[in-house]
């Protein structure tokens, strides 16, 4: 097939009367006005060769208006993707049962010839993936209709804000952005002709029981490019809503040109005494306690996945890209997440996926209160209980990484500047993992270069179902980004270590283990401890308690923990939890920052010299530890710091 440049217009901004006549002929009437009311050049060129190219039957054109939105939630139903539940404004939907998961493999940046991201990026050549995804997308929405959203990544009207237009034949994908995201059909009648957008084109490809029959096909490629996410022949979120995980990659390739950073981190309020609130970003891993630490209760929330942080007066300022939350379900019950369990019992829109659905027009996850149902149905199909897969596996009421997809404004604790086109200012990082041998529950860096080398790039967690492989495998995870990165990784460190050095004092930069056992693979913390982290944080962000300085970083004082486990969640704080949980473990320490140089030196090209230095330091220092003290050092040792 014929490559084209796809997406290019000519330089006098104007489209050739061709376009328009395709527009004109393959978009109802009212559509084509819809679409002609945005004066915008390259947008109409690119709609126009993508629906020659996709061939679909029909083109739906959403607008911001209330009806169109409706029109989306019903097609979603209309078109078999979701079922209705019994509650109100609840659906159901089943991803394939090989479709539940981000599909590494088959995300790859498109590079132009010679170029290498290093080994951590999955790449392909451009022309040729530009080929192969443009052979496999010709006529793919033959049968199907398509779904055009005008969106925005970030508040609207603000310097933070990224406008997308997303292509897709799923509207199950529509029906998530248009709960995801923030409406951006105006916003792109009031930009007219402007070329920053971000596109992207999705199509499930050949439905089978109303799932992507051609899995194996499964492709996304992004094109940093021209700033294109491709993604077929899938369903499962994280692969086909393009404002999630797709523009991540485009954004963080266009963050560090403009001086700004792209992270996986949610945003949050923490109350600190007297009313005031902190806001604090946390990047994590998918499924390490993410949402649930930005949903702690009496704290509120402003995000919880994605994060574009931005400098300005000498602070950091912050905003959620997005306006609600696709969020992991499994273990959402009435102790563990209360406002969560309160949403998701009652009435209003919220899509579950791939949870178990029920003869009574109920849903069941696996964590849910109450009694596991005998059958059901689910992502395999008709299920009971004990049913095993092809490969003799049991099949589990709902998957392990099931969703829901819900707006922000269902919650009870949304912080009032969520939509802030401003951002919030930024008091404190949080990096967090699952990781059950070396770091303790809390720490703070001394420094944010310290931090960013320390907490960020030698990060490592354990991992999980969020993506398809082995789960429980220790990774390298630098700043819970890698899945995302676009750019190499040593320049992606970089941008971090010069976002914070260009300011005179920046925000303190913290670690938080949710994951830490004791020898006998014993968790060493209660869910719910996350509360006391996140006031103990608050609290150094302003010097309000004192800490202890070890050879990794600032831990609490026992007496402030005890008063505090007493104050946030009326629990007696014993000196042996505390033993247990802040002993330094310096052999497990020092394993990791061997293995972490080793990273860096055999597969990071153009580290940050700055990284091997501070890990050399902070190696020195354990040793130094290990022998005044031994290998294991009770936190009583060390001495107190400001
Ligand atoms: C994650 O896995 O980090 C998520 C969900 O937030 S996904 O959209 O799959 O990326
Ligand atoms: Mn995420």
């Amino acid at each position: 097939m014929e490559i084209r440049s796809f997406g290019k217009i000519s330089k006098s901004s104007k489209v050739p009367p061709k376009t328009m006549s395709i527009l004109k002929t393959r978009l109802g009437k009212e559509d084509y006005q819809k679409l002609i009311k945005i004066n915008n050049p390259k947008l109409h060129q690119f709609i126009a060769d993508y629906v020659e190219l996709c061939n679909p039957d029909g083109v739906f054109i959403c607008t911001d208006s209330p009806e169109d939105i409706r029109f989306i939630r019903e097609e979603a139903i209309r078109a078999g993707e979701e079922r209705r539940l019994a509650t109100n404004g609840h659906t159901v939907h089943f991803d394939g049962y090989h479709d539940q998961a981000r599909d590494k493999k088959h995300t790859k940046i498109l590079v132009p010839k010679g170029v290498d991201l290093g080994p951590h990026l999955n790449t392909m050549e451009r022309e040729a993936g530009l080929k192969e995804i443009h052979g496999i997308l010709k006529d793919i929405m033959r049968g199907h209709k398509l779904y055009m959203l005008f969106l925005s990544l970030g508040p609207t009207k603000s310097e933070f804000s990224i406008p997308c237009v997303q292509l897709t034949d799923s509207s199950y994908v529509a029906h998530n952005e248009i709960l995801l995201y923030r409406k951006g059909y105006e916003e792109f009648k009031r930009l007219g002709d402007y070329g920053r957008f971000f596109r992207f084109v999705h199509s499930e490809g050949r439905l089978q029981k109303g799932v992507s029959l051609d899995v194996d096909k499964r492709r996304i490629y992004i094109d940093t490019q021209e700033e294109i996410v491709y993604s077929v022949n899938t369903q499962y979120g994280g692969n086909t809503i393009g404002l999630k995980k797709l523009a991540m990659r485009l954004a963080i390739k266009r963050a560090p040109e403009e001086g700004w950073l792209t992270e996986h981190m949610f945003v949050m309020g923490v109350h600190g005494p007297k009313g005031r609130v902190t806001y604090f970003t946390g990047a994590f891993p998918s499924l390490c306690g993410k949402t649930s630490t930005s949903m702690v209760e009496g704290e509120t929330i402003v995000g919880d996945d994605i994060a574009y942080l931005r400098r300005k007066n000498e602070r950091i300022h912050a905003v959620n890209v997005e306006k609600g939350i696709f969020g992991i379900i499994k273990n959402v019950n009435s102790k563990n997440e209360p406002i969560l369990w309160e949403v998701l019992n009652g009435p209003g829109e919220i899509i579950f996926s791939n949870v178990l659905a029920t003869e009574d027009g109920s849903v069941y996850w696996i964590g849910k209160d109450g009694k596991i149902p005998r059958k059901g149905f689910n992502h395999s199909g008709e299920w009971t209980h004990g049913k095993k897969d092809a490969e003799g596996n049991e099949i589990t009421p709902s998957h392990r990484n099931a969703r829901f997809t819900i707006d922000l404004r269902l919650l009870k604790n949304l912080d009032p500047k969520w939509d802030d086109p401003e951002g919030v200012v930024v008091g404190g990082i949080i990096y967090g993992g699952r990781d059950s041998d070396t770091s303790p529950p809390v720490e703070e860096a001394f420094d944010w270069v310290h931090g960013i080398v320390t907490k960020g790039a030698a990060l490592e967690s354990e991992t999980t179902p969020a993506t398809l492989g082995e789960v429980d495998v220790r990774k390298f995870n630098p700043m819970s980004n890698l899945d995302f990165l676009s750019i190499p990784l040593g320049e992606y460190i970089q941008n971090n270590l010069d976002f914070g050095a260009k300011l005179k004092s920046p925000p303190p930069i913290f670690l938080v283990n949710y994951f830490f056992k004791d020898q006998a693979g014993k968790f060493l913390n209660d869910k719910r401890d996350k509360a006391v982290w996140l006031k103990w944080m608050e609290l150094r962000s302003h010097g309000e308690v004192r800490a202890v300085k070890t050879p990794t970083g600032y831990i609490p004082k026992l007496e402030d923990l005890k008063r505090l486990f007493k104050e946030v969640l009326d629990k007696d704080y014993s000196e042996e939890d505390y033993v247990k949980q802040f002993t330094l473990r310096i052999p497990e320490n020092l394993s990791k920052i061997e293995r972490i140089i080793r990273v860096y030196e055999t597969e990071v090209p153009n580290t940050p010299k700055v990284l091997f230095e501070v890990l050399g330091e902070q190696k020195r220092r354990l040793q130094e530890a290990a022998e005044k003290y031994g290998s294991y050092v009770l936190p009583f040792k060390f001495a107190e710091a400001d």
